[in-house]
């Protein structure tokens, strides 16, 4: 069965056609074959949380979206599998919060980028950084330390879905404020976000979206008050009792 004959009254429908869209990103070589096993680890952590947006991971998502407003030089990053499974959704948030794209690459090809950012311009983006890497991460070694110096190279706060662990201590150390989305909460760059957002990416992103547009009017106190009541242990550790208990039967 290919994605495109999945049935919608099929009870795993909306999770085959996430896959779907991987098999299709790395088909047009936008995502990285190891971009599929990355996101099997994150279905099954999806699975235990009943495929759902836990309330703290909406808090998250608020907390998130009113870093993001409040930013002088917000950047959200994009890898392979977020430009196959939410590239529209991530126009959308840059346009919602003033923030830049940057393509990001663990896996670091020329190829690959210009694929990336032309998918992304497809969906509607009008500026995709990324493309020339002046600036480096510090500690990090080859091109995995590579970065815009007009993007993640200035940011005070960046967006990074389902980044490696590395990268993601690098960004923390350099103080720069870290939203993450992972679905796994114990890994390293969950642990190392300002905001952990234990959700998928495809709830994930709309929903930040969805927080920003409603917080436009929000005033720099209230956007303060949002930042600094987030917990992020808290977050964390809900998460993962939520994954612990998980009596979902499917
Ligand atoms: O396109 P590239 O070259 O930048 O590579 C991207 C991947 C994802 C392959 C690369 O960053 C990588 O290897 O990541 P890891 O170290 O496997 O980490 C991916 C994390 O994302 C894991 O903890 C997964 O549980 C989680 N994850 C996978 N799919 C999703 C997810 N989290 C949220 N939403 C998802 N859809």
């Amino acid at each position: 069965m290919t994605g495109a004959e999945i049935p919608e009254s099929h009870p795993r429908f909306e999770s085959l056609r996430t896959r779907h869209r991987l098999e299709e990103g790395v088909d047009r070589g936008i995502t990285s074959r190891a971009g599929l096993i990355a996101h099997g680890r994150g279905e099954a952590f999806d699975y235990l949380l009943g495929e759902r947006t836990i309330e703290s991971a909406a808090a998250a998502e608020r907390a998130a979206a009113a870093y993001l407003l409040r930013a002088d030089h917000p950047v959200l990053s994009v890898n392979g599998n977020v430009a196959a499974l939410a590239p529209g959704e991530m126009v959308e948030l840059a346009e919602a919060t003033g923030a830049a794209l940057e393509v990001n690459l663990f896996d670091r090809t020329d190829e690959r980028l210009e694929r990336i950012a032309a998918h992304l311009r497809e969906h509607g983006a009008t500026e995709v950084l990324g493309l020339e890497a002046g600036a480096r991460l510090p500690g990090l070694d080859h091109d995995r330390a590579k970065v815009d110096a007009d993007g993640i190279g200035r940011a005070d706060v960046v967006l990074v879905p389902l980044e490696d662990g590395d990268r993601a201590a690098a960004l923390a150390e350099m103080g720069v404020v870290e939203l993450v989305v992972d679905l796994n909460p114990l890994s390293r760059s969950a642990r190392a976000a300002t905001v952990p957002i234990v959700d998928n990416l495809v709830r994930a992103v709309p929903a930040m979206t969805h927080y920003a547009r409603e917080l436009a009017d929000a005033t720099e106190a209230e956007l303060d008050d949002i930042v600094e009541s987030f917990d992020a242990e808290e977050a964390l550790a809900d998460a993962e009792r939520a994954i612990r208990r998980s009596e979902t039967e499917r």
